[in-house]
């Protein structure tokens, strides 16, 4: 058997990218979070700013990816969301399946619903910190009030 552990109670960023807002499955998507058990703690529909996004992504910067995934994070709203609950970060990202939607299982959120749209950046539906430390740092950026 194995197990991952995790039985502290914890907090991630789930971004609902422009593609999942534009095609209506925000709900769906928070939803799932929700089926799952985990807790909305808080949810805003927001235009990310280019310094934002700067700051969001700093650890791909340079990377051939970079300029048009920022782009395609500012060709529409975004919705924000900090989900809290057992094991939340790990657990959101296997709810959200592997990054290129293709190879992403199916059951999960980009193996389901995503596609590949055969354009420069991955457009897989979601966010999903990946450590406790880019939680913390990312719901800051994003939630400054919380
Ligand atoms: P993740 O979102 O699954 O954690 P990361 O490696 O952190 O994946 O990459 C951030 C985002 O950058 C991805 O969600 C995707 O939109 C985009 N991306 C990552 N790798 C590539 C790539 O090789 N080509 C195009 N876009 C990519």
């Amino acid at each position: 058997m194995t197990t991952t552990g995790t039985t502290a109670v914890s907090r991630t960023l789930v971004l609902v990218k422009p593609d999942g807002v534009r095609r209506g499955l925000s709900g769906e998507i928070l939803r799932r979070i929700e089926a799952k058990g985990y807790t909305l703690v808080a949810v805003e529909l927001t235009h990310a700013t280019d310094e934002l996004l700067a700051q969001h992504y700093a650890e791909h910067e340079g990377k051939p990816f970079y300029a048009p995934l920022v782009e395609f994070m500012r060709s529409g709203p975004v919705l924000a969301v900090v989900a809290e609950g057992q094991g939340v970060i790990p657990g959101f990202r296997s709810l959200a399946g592997a990054t290129d939607p293709t190879a992403a299982a199916p059951g999960t959120i980009r193996g389901d619903l995503g596609r590949d749209w055969g354009l420069k950046v991955q457009q897989n539906l979601v966010h999903g910190s990946d450590s406790e430390e880019s939680a913390a740092r990312e719901i800051g950026l994003w939630f400054p009030n919380l």
